[in-house]
This record gives structure tokens, C-alpha cells and sequence, in this order.
């Protein structure tokens, strides 16, 4: 008996790796009665002819992609194109700590920057820097900013998320030498329905050790499970002055005397993230009052 990590999932097999080699297992029998499904990710104990005995506690489990054990959810935007989506990098943000996974933004394409100006992105990247997140600035035609992202990755569980064709394929290449991811995206659009469906896979990191998950990236994401009065936890920027909230639960939308949007006022929280808060947060509502008429 030995213990690894699956890290691909191909009709009703795992491949599962032990840090020594690849075993390629079923699942128990028992494991559809209990209502098991090992998923990429997972850290079992398997029997080297080929079978998963058991699953160990997950310590969380992203949907998009279904990825479970994640460290880091590392969040690629481009630069200017395709043009960067602030609400939906806001939703990521959220949905990703909401599963206790820690976000690391990744602006590529930082060439563009030059070329085309992009003073809105070189703005919200020092937002998302100020409210207290790891921004990185990559490119990679010039390998700008791949170092610091090799050492994010080092020795950790990571998912490349974000939308299609702002490069995250390109960056792990750069990333891992023998990497040949592909790039471009037309296949990927070709592939699409293909894509959606199968599982991602964990590509091990030579050299500097971990596990990555490409994905092929999606533009629309929908929040769920999250109430409007427990958004604020995920903007743990906006945690010190909420204490000068005059109202207790304090949603920082409409009341009087809130010290958010005090320190909104006086520049110690970025304009555009407190307008990303207040539009998530005008979502959540919705949702929340459709329920409430059915
Ligand atoms: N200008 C520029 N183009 C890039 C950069 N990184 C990737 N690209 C290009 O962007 C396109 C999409 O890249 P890809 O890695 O397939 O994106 P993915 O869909 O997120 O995996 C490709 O044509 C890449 O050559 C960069 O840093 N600067
Ligand atoms: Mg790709
Ligand atoms: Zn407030």
C-alpha cells in the first residue's frame, strides 16, 4: 500500500503519482455505494496493482476546474487584450477565497502596457497590490515577472484560472522547461465541448517542485453559496475601517456614517475596488430576493 496524489482522470481510471512514478488505479467498488468520487487532487491510499483503497480528507475543492487540495488559484488577466474584465477578476477573487484558496493575480501581456498606454490596468494593478494581494506583471516574449511567478509555484498546488487567450498556457510554458502546453487558443475554441467536460490534470513541476492545473479558461462566472452580509469577508482590505461603521452588519452600499466609504473617500481603499464590492454585492442581492419569491 502506498499513498499519492491523483493527478489526471480519464473514464473511471486515476493516474496517481507517488513522487516516484505514475500508477494508473480504479476506484474501490465501495467507493460508489458510499457516494465517493475521487477527483484530481485528491491524496489517496492506492495498492500499486491498481486500486484506490482510500481517499483522504480533502482540504477543499474548486469547481471550475474540479480540482481539490488547492493551494492557489493563480487569477491571469491580460493587459489590454483580450481587454481585461474587472467585475469578473472581482468574482474570481471571491469565489476563490471563498473555498480558502489563496489568489495570486497575474497581469500578462505587460508588453501591451507600452504599447497601447493601459493606464486603467497599471491602476488596478497597484488597487489589487494596495488591498493587499499578490500581483505579478508578466510577459511572456520578454520573460518579465516568470521568475516571480516560478517561485509562487514552487512546492505548491496551483490552478491557472482566467479567461482564454490571455496566456496562461504561454506562462507555464515559460515556467517549466519541458512544458508544451498548447498555446493560441484556436484549438481550444475547436475543443471547447471536449474541454468543459473532462477533468483537469496536475502537471508536476520539474525543478522547483508542485503541481499546476492548466485550464482552458472561461469568460462568465456565477457566484453561489454566498450571502450579501458575509461578502465583506473576502475583502479583507475593507476589514479595519468597517469598524468605524456607525451601523452594526454594516453593508457599505447604503448606510450613513460607514468608514468604508470614508476611507473610500480619503484614498486608503481604491475607488475601483469598492465599485467592484458594491456591484457583486448588487448580484448577490438579487439572487437573494429571487429566492425569497419562490
Ligand atoms: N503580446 C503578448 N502576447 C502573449 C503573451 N503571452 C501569450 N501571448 C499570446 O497570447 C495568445 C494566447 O496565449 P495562450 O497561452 O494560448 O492563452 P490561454 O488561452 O490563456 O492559455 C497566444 O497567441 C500567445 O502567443 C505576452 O506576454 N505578450
Ligand atoms: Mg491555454
Ligand atoms: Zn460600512
Amino acid at each position: 500500500m502506498a499513498q499519492g496524489r491523483i493527478i489526471r482522470s480519464i473514464s473511471g481510471f486515476y493516474d496517481v503519482d507517488d513522487g516516484q512514478k505514475i500508477t494508473r488505479c480504479r476506484a474501490k467498488g465501495s467507493f460508489r455505494k458510499k457516494n465517493i468520487t475521487p477527483l484530481v487532487g485528491d491524496e489517496v491510499i492506492f495498492a500499486y496493482q491498481g486500486m484506490i483503497e482510500e481517499v483522504l480528507p480533502r482540504r477543499n475543492r474548486l469547481i471550475r476546474p474540479t480540482v481539490s487540495n488547492v493551494d492557489q488559484a493563480v487569477i491571469v488577466f491580460a493587459a489590454v487584450h483580450p481587454e481585461p474584465n474587472w467585475l469578473l477578476m472581482e468574482r474570481f477573487l471571491v469565489m476563490v477565497q471563498q473555498q480558502g484558496i489563496r489568489p495570486v493575480i497575474c497581469l500578462n501581456k505587460w508588453d501591451q502596457v507600452e504599447e497601447f498606454g493601459a493606464a486603467e490596468t497599471v491602476k488596478m494593478a497597484q488597487c489589487y497590490e494596495q488591498a493587499g494581494f499578490r500581483v505579478i506583471r508578466t510577459c511572456t516574449l520578454t520573460g518579465q515577472g516568470v521568475d516571480e511567478l516560478k517561485q509562487e509555484l514552487a512546492g505548491k498546488i496551483s490552478v491557472m484560472a482566467g479567461p482564454s487567450g490571455v496566456g496562461k498556457s504561454s506562462l507555464l510554458n515559460a515556467a517549466a522547461p519541458g512544458f508544451t502546453q498548447e498555446t493560441g487558443g484556436l484549438s481550444e475554441k475547436i475543443q471547447r465541448g471536449k474541454n468543459t467536460t473532462r477533468c483537469a490534470e496536475l502537471l508536476a513541476l520539474p525543478e522547483i517542485g508542485g503541481f499546476v492545473a492548466d485550464t482552458p479558461g472561461f469568460t462568465s462566472l456565477k457566484l453561489e453559496g454566498i450571502l450579501t452580509e458575509d461578502l465583506e469577508k473576502f475583502y479583507p482590505d475593507f476589514a479595519q475601517h468597517s469598524r468605524e461603521c456607525y451601523f452594526q452588519g454594516c453593508s457599505h452600499v447604503a448606510e450613513p456614517e460607514c468608514g468604508v466609504l470614508a476611507a473610500v473617500k480619503n484614498g486608503k481603499i481604491a475607488a475601483a475596488r469598492y465599485e467592484g464590492y458594491c456591484a457583486v454585492w448588487k448580484e448577490l442581492k438579487e439572487e437573494e430576493s429571487q429566492e425569497i419569491v419562490k
